[in-house]
C-alpha cells in the first residue's frame, strides 16, 4: 500500500450533463483527496498526445472530437493505491459492460462517452500529470 497520485478527466459530455459534482463525490467519498482541479477547454494536439497509443484505432478521430467539443474537468487525485482504486471506481471502458455502482456503469451508456478518464498505471499517471499540469505545485509534493 503506497500513497499514489493519479490523473483524471471528467470528460466533456459528462461536464455538459452536470455530472462533475457526483463524479468527484465518488472519489472523495472513497477517501481520496483532490490535489489539483481545473475546468479547461482541451486542445486537439494535447488530446492527440494523451491518446497517442490509440492513433491507429478506427475510433480515434471521434474520440479526439469528443474530448475537445466543450470544456473538461481535469484533476489529480491522491490516496493509498489511488491508481488502481480510481480505475476500479471508474469501471470497464465500455459502459455497457460496466457494472452498476461504478462511475461508467451508473452514468455512461455509449462509447466514446464513458464519463471519466483515469490513468491506468504508475507510468501513465506520471506522464499524464506532467502532460496536463506540468511540473507545477499540483504535480510535486
Ligand atoms: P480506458 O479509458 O478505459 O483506459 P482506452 O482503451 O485507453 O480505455 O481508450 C481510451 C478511450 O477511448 C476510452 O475511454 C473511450 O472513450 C474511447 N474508446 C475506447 N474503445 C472505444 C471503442 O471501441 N469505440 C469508441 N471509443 C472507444
Ligand atoms: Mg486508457
Amino acid at each position: 500500500m503506497a500513497v499514489e497520485r493519479t490523473f483524471i478527466i471528467v470528460k466533456p459530455e459528462a461536464v455538459r450533463r452536470g455530472l462533475v459534482g457526483r463524479v468527484l463525490a465518488r472519489l472523495e467519498g472513497r477517501g481520496l483527496r483532490l490535489v489539483a482541479l481545473e475546468v479547461r477547454q482541451l486542445t486537439r494536439p494535447l488530446v492527440e498526445e494523451h491518446y497517442a497509443h490509440l492513433k491507429e484505432k478506427p475510433f480515434f478521430p471521434g474520440l479526439v472530437d469528443s474530448m475537445v467539443e466543450s470544456p473538461a474537468v481535469l484533476g489529480i487525485v491522491e490516496g493509498p493505491d489511488a491508481i488502481e482504486v480510481v480505475r476500479r471506481l471508474a469501471g470497464p471502458t465500455n459502459p455497457v459492460e460496466a457494472p452498476p455502482g461504478t462511475i461508467r456503469g451508473d452514468w455512461g451508456l455509449e462509447l466514446p462517452h464513458n464519463v471519466i478518464h483515469a490513468s491506468d498505471s504508475p507510468a501513465s499517471a506520471q506522464r499524464e500529470i506532467q502532460l496536463f499540469f506540468g511540473p507545477g505545485p499540483g504535480a510535486g509534493r
